[in-house]
């Protein structure tokens, strides 16, 4: 039998550092609240299992953080204050246009003084200046707080706990679930301390069920709020039919559903009663549109009318 979400939550000790983690959200939706704004909370990238406590081993669940970075950077754009809950060394909103050798190449040193000087190339700066204005706009704002995860314990406590702070912004709280979650784990009671050694013969490993925690997040910790959750699979003749039985056990409003080969130019949001294709052509993709700015769009537009219809009731 799995065990439930609370003694998932009984048995797998939260992070060291959750205390200052809950005051840091807790100020960030305090500050917010105040101006009236919407709130989204994105989840990112995908969450390991560690196979030993003092985790040499872990199975990793695939997601880059691509889309989830990229939604964070279009629901900023749009006015949302952002919490994006991403897996530590995903790839990050904004980073993502300047990261790793791409970042070096675009800069130049001028070594012909004393004091070198290091500058961007003038051929670079059309492509980072629009990038850094956004960047600093949302610095500015103090729309945009980042909270790191690496483990499928860590992302759990700290969704659990980000979630504490949301239902004061009722209906115009928005959860987008992009994070690549595990559905199985090693339970933290059956977990050797250190490294198993090879030594010892190849281990077998027992996997145990992860409960669902979408299930007491959208009935209990957010009821007001517009739950989104993405459904990855990689066989298309069944990917609707999950949608659609995730939507009918947790009564969230929309899930994603999404293939791994095409996750870059096919989204189905698929509803209780309807489901709509959000797709990106070759050319659209050429002129450098992200799907995740149509998913963005349509989540707006979707919100509103669930706002609207909360607060008419
Ligand atoms: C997704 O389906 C995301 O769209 C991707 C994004 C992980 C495919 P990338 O980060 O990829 O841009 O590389 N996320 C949800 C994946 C997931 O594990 N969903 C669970 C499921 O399908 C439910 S939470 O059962």
């Amino acid at each position: 039998m799995p065990l439930t979400w609370e003694q998932f939550y009984a048995e797998n000790p939260p992070p060291s550092d959750l205390e200052q983690t809950r005051h840091k959200v807790e100020n960030f939706c305090r500050k917010h609240l105040d101006h009236g704004s919407r709130i989204v909370l994105i989840t990112s990238g995908g969450t390991t299992v560690p196979l030993e406590h003092h985790t040499v081993r872990f199975v990793d669940n695939f997601s880059a953080g691509t889309r989830g970075s990229a939604s964070a950077e279009y629901f900023l754009e749009i006015g949302y204050s952002v919490i994006f809950l991403y897996r530590l060394k995903s790839i990050e909103p904004y980073l993502r246009h300047v990261a790793g050798a791409k970042f070096l190449d675009m800069l130049e040193v001028d070594e012909s003084s004393e004091n070198p000087t290091i500058s961007v190339k003038s051929s670079e700066v059309q492509q980072i200046l629009p990038v850094l204005r956004k960047y600093k706009a949302a610095q500015e704002s103090q729309k945009f707080l980042q909270v790191g995860f690496t483990t499928l314990s860590d992302y759990l406590w700290l969704l659990k706990t980000t979630c504490e702070f949301l239902p004061s912004f009722g209906s115009r709280a928005m959860l987008y679930l992009a994070a690549a979650v595990s559905d199985f784990y090693v339970p933290a009671t059956q977990m050797p301390t250190h490294k198993i050694q090879s030594q010892d013969g190849a281990p077998t490993i027992q996997l145990d069920l992860v409960p669902k925690v979408l299930q007491p997040l959208v009935s209990l910790w957010v009821p007001d709020a517009f739950v989104i959750s993405f459904k990855l699979e990689t066989d298309e003749n069944i990917l609707i039919k999950k949608a659609r039985g995730a939507l009918s056990k947790y009564k969230h409003k929309i899930v994603l559903a999404n293939l791994m080969d095409t996750r870059r130019s096919r989204v189905v949001a698929v509803t209780p009663d309807d489901q709509t294709e959000i797709i990106l052509t070759e050319e659209q993709t050429q002129q450098g549109l992200e799907i995740e700015k149509c998913i963005v769009d349509y989540l707006k537009e979707e919100h509103t009318k669930f706002i609207v219809g909360s607060t008419s009731q």
